[in-house]
């Protein structure tokens, strides 16, 4: 790594340095498998999009004042629901920088291919939850942007592009993502550890603020739907209640928390310690969450900053998909708590 920072005055009238995404990106790229400039620009054009998002987020309790979702604006335009401007956004960025053929988003039915090959379009599949969590915006809760990236075989002709994609998550080449909370973060990996990015509204750059984060060995917060207790496996429940029962000294360990944003509640997990659980239950079987939008990169995460993530059964990232917007059990998160819940299911089975 090189050091290239910038420096401002700190209050104490010194000069505090500071390193910005685009400036991490750059001085990594040599050090990354697929070590090129186009790599490099699509985080960005991704980092852009968020940026973007962002300053509608910020927004998004003026909508009642300026104008519901559906309504004209002052401009004659029709106002857009968030999630909506979301995914344009994204499309755009990624449409605009060049370094993507290929885009699937959860908000559309179908992958969305951009120019064609050969001529001059990067090679690199994209998907992404545009606004995960989307309602939390109706009550000023946070929320969250998700993305993976691929890279396609420079052979591979357009017609087999879908199933081309349709790749494990073990071939991400990179995963991120954007927490909309109290403040905004940037949170990615390429494999090579997980670094965060808090965003500096003064001066509209995400600043490295949480280098190599590695998820806490202690487990301190399960995150779940609980009210579905009653639709959850005998196994599931035997394991809440493993997770819930006091130590030794008669204390209970864990604490719940549950914001109903994948994002929120797996990046408070991943600097805490702690279990996001979306099981399946009697009436959806393959739970909630899907498995190219929201749980490979995010398992990615979770792997590289020292956690596990599983469906149960096996790693997530290993799962061949067969269907662009499958869902997935997902338990994700501190690799004990991982492990033990595996432990449960597999005994119930057994039993
Ligand atoms: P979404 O992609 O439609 O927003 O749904 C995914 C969200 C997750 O962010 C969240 O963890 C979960 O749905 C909450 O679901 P539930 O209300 O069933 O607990
Ligand atoms: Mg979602």
């Amino acid at each position: 790594m090189h050091a290239s920072r910038n420096e401002i005055p700190a209050a104490s009238g010194t000069l505090r340095s500071f390193m910005t995404l685009e400036q991490f990106i750059i001085d990594h790229q040599e050090e990354q498998a697929h070590s090129t400039g186009a790599f490099s620009r699509l985080i960005r054009d991704i980092s852009i999009a968020a940026k973007v998002i962002n300053r509608n987020i910020r927004r998004a309790g003026l909508l009642d004042v300026f104008g519901a979702s559906g309504d004209i604006n002052v401009q004659g335009e029709v106002q857009k629901k968030l999630d909506v401007i979301a995914d344009e956004e994204i499309v755009r960025a990624l449409r605009r920088g060049g370094e993507c053929c290929l885009i699937g988003s959860e908000e559309q039915p179908d992958t969305i291919s951009i120019g064609e090959a050969g001529d001059g379009v990067g090679r690199y599949a994209v998907y992404f939850d545009p606004l995960d969590g989307s309602s939390n915006t109706d009550v000023n809760a946070s929320v969250g942007t998700i993305f993976s990236v691929y890279r396609l075989d420079e052979d591979a002709d357009r017609s087999a592009m879908l199933s081309e994609v349709l790749q494990p998550g073990t071939e991400q080449v990179a995963a991120g993502y954007v927490a909309y909370g109290s403040s905004t973060m940037f949170v990615y990996t390429t494999g090579e550890g997980v670094n965060g990015f808090t965003l500096d509204p003064e001066i509209g750059e995400f600043v490295l603020s949480h280098p190599d984060l590695k998820i806490p060995n202690h487990g301190k917060m399960y995150s779940v739907n609980e009210a579905d207790v009653e639709d959850f496996s005998e196994g599931f429940r035997r394991y809440l209640r493993w997770l819930k029962a006091p130590d030794e000294s008669g204390q209970r360990t864990v604490r719940l928390r549950y914001i109903g944003a994948f994002v929120s509640d797996f990046h408070r997990n991943l600097i805490t310690g702690g279990i996001y659980m979306y099981p399946s239950s009697a009436g959806s079987p393959d739970g909630k969450l899907r498995l190219m939008y929201e749980a490979n990169p995010l398992a990615f995460i979770a792997e590289q900053a020292g956690g596990a993530a599983s469906n149960g059964r096996n790693r997530i990232l290993e799962i061949q998909p067969n269907d662009l917007h499958q869902r997935v059990p997902v338990f994700i998160g501190n690799e004990t708590l991982v492990r033990e819940l595996e432990r449960h299911l597999a005994e119930s089975v057994t039993a």
